[in-house]
């Protein structure tokens, strides 16, 4: 059995066919890069100048409701466009183009403009939570939407444009790149084993236990054997579900639940408003029931060794693969031990 606490090696993705480089004895490298100025969020409940606050106007000439829970808008923005006419370009196959259709808009997560998903009670992510099935079943109905991306980058670290609590849904006419990766590995996982790839997964580390950071009845977080940042995670249904629309009442409970815990888990690290990018990764909408798809959230986040050290991918990363130095192990063992009270 190889010690991969010692000694460099690669670890596959299965969900993307990728590798990872991992080089655990480089975590004592001293430090004099960049140094981050802190995120913290924004303390004030109502900002006049802010373009998700309640009955303020946007950048667009709209203006909001003063909404009381959740609140959602066509994004004024917005990278896809639902009228875009069809055309495709191809010279030699190597200059290969097509127009793509589709829609985004904007999910306003709460009235309060210093909320993060961290500070807001499951019971009050659960209303976000119904939002995310109302729109993943509304834009997947959509003739020319094949899938449906719901994601939150938080922080502006992240290039996050604003600290009220807010994310995006932008809906696509085919699968994206890292879709259409995990759709291959999934279908192809199905078709050849007979069984579900993540399931087998989650099986195989919830044995193991040491990647395991949290979990409720029905979700487990874990960071991945083959995470690329630090303290990445992914968040996987225990239940065989291809969509965020195949769960319940307690099953929107329970992923209200672990995303709140996730969240604090996040900020206890290095007791700060953690940035990260996160979504949800599910079955594409077109008509077919894609029954090798399992749902499951990814958390991107940047952070390294404190609340302003963060991880850039350069250099042999740009040019060659992913390189970590902390192992997933040891990520997960510093996220489990955290408590689940907010600092
Ligand atoms: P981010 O903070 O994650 O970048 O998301 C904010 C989105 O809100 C962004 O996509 C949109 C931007 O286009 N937006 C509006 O639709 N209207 C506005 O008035 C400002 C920002
Ligand atoms: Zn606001």
């Amino acid at each position: 059995m190889a010690d991969w606490a010692q000694h460099p090696h690669r670890r596959l993705n299965p969900l993307t066919r990728e590798w990872i480089l991992v080089s655990p004895h480089r975590t004592q490298r001293p430090w004099q890069g960049q140094v981050e100025r802190e995120v913290q969020p924004t303390p004030i409940g109502y900002d006049p100048k802010c373009y998700l606050c309640p009955g303020n106007a946007r950048s667009g000439g709209a203006r909001n409701p003063a909404y009381t829970s959740t609140f959602v808008f066509e994004n004024d923005f917005a990278a896809l466009k639902a009228d875009t006419p069809l055309f495709t370009h191809d010279e030699s196959g190597l200059l290969v183009a097509a127009a793509e259709p589709g829609n985004c808009r904007v999910v306003c997560f709460s009235p309060r403009h210093d909320l993060t998903l961290a500070l807001m009670p499951p019971a009050e992510i659960r209303p976000v939570v119904d939002v995310w099935v109302e729109q993943f079943l509304e834009l997947g109905a959509l003739p020319h939407i094949g899938y449906v991306q719901i994601f939150e980058n938080r922080g502006d670290m992240m290039g996050c444009s604003n600290p009220h609590p807010h994310g995006q849904i932008w809906a696509s006419r085919t699968l994206p790149t890292e879709i259409e990766k995990e759709d291959r590995a999934q279908s192809e996982y199905r078709r050849e084993r007979g069984s579900c790839l993540l399931c087998d997964t989650l099986a195989i580390e919830s044995a193991a236990g040491e990647r395991i950071v949290c979990r409720n009845e029905l979700f487990t977080a874990l960071v991945p054997f083959w995470a690329v940042w630090p303290f990445e995670i992914l968040l996987v249904s225990r239940l065989h579900r291809t969509g965020i629309d195949q769960f319940d009442g307690a099953g929107r409970d329970a992923l209200a639940a672990l995303l709140h815990e996730i969240a604090v888990r996040f900020d206890n690290l290095f007791e700060c408003s953690f940035p990260y990018s996160m979504g949800f990764h599910q079955r594409p909408t077109d008509s077919g029931a894609h029954e090798a798809w399992h749902f499951h959230a990814h958390f991107y986040p940047p952070l390294l060794r404190s609340a302003t050290v963060r991880k850039f991918m350069v250099g042999y990363e740009m040019l060659c693969q992913p390189q970590r130095d902390i192992t997933p192990e040891a990520a997960a063992a510093r996220l489990r031990e955290l408590s689940d009270k907010r600092y």
